[in-house]
């Protein structure tokens, strides 16, 4: 199968570092929405990041809805998610939050960086910027109840998606959501950037390269 998009995308990347923890093998190829939007077209005529070409010929996007894909593939007893309900319940609200502020932070970009500046509507950029605020406020409460913890190699989704989008944050937006104000995910985002599969696809324009 074939991961279409840039690890540039919070998106994408989420999805690159969990096939590798679910230990499903893919190609990667690094195509961006904007720079690269004729090409995009002809593999996805909608043009979104990620898209996954199956081994089927079926092409998804939204990645959720692949990773929902890459969980059913996943050798019996792996999985990114746990199994019991309290802990499945917490791992959805960190999950819902994670993506929240990525929507948050990539509408930000999208406002800042499409919109000639003349036609940036301040009130919607505020909102916008308040409600990332609030999904990293939320967040950051979580993980000072209960830490994320990569040791022992206890990778889940939950804690893939909070690092994937507080690193795409303080990437793109940190002036605007300071470290210092949320310590506990900036610290795991540190822990996070260290390990094997996060380094095997850096946020950024290259491809993923499996090693
Ligand atoms: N909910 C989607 C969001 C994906 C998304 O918006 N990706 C961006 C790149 S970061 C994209 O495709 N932008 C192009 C567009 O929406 O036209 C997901 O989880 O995959």
């Amino acid at each position: 199968m074939k991961l279409i998009g840039m690890l540039d995308s919070p998106y994408v990347r989420r999805v690159a570092i969990s096939l590798q923890l679910l230990d499903l093998r893919f190609e990667h190829q690094s195509l961006s929405v904007f720079g690269g939007f004729a090409e995009f077209q002809q593999i996805n005529p909608v043009v979104k990041a990620p898209t996954l070409v199956c081994d089927e010929g079926a092409v998804l996007m939204d990645s959720s809805l692949i990773l929902e894909l890459a969980e059913a593939m996943a050798a019996p007893g792996k999985s990114l998610l746990p199994a019991t309900f309290a802990e499945r319940q917490h791992a959805l609200r960190l999950i819902g939050l994670a993506l929240a502020a990525c929507e948050k932070s990539v509408q930000i970009v999208y406002e800042l960086k499409l919109r000639p500046a003349e036609k940036i509507h301040a009130p919607w950029l505020e909102r916008v910027q308040g409600q990332m605020l609030a999904a990293y406020t939320a967040l950051e409460a979580e993980l000072q109840a209960q830490p994320l913890s990569f040791e022992n190699r206890g990778y889940t989704q939950a804690g893939i998606s909070t690092a994937v989008a507080w690193h795409f944050t303080q990437q793109m937006h940190a002036e605007m959501v300071p470290a210092t104000r949320f310590p506990a995910l900036q610290a795991f985002s540190v822990r996070a950037e260290a390990q094997a599969p996060f380094m095997a696809a850096p946020h950024g324009a290259s491809t993923y390269f499996d090693r």
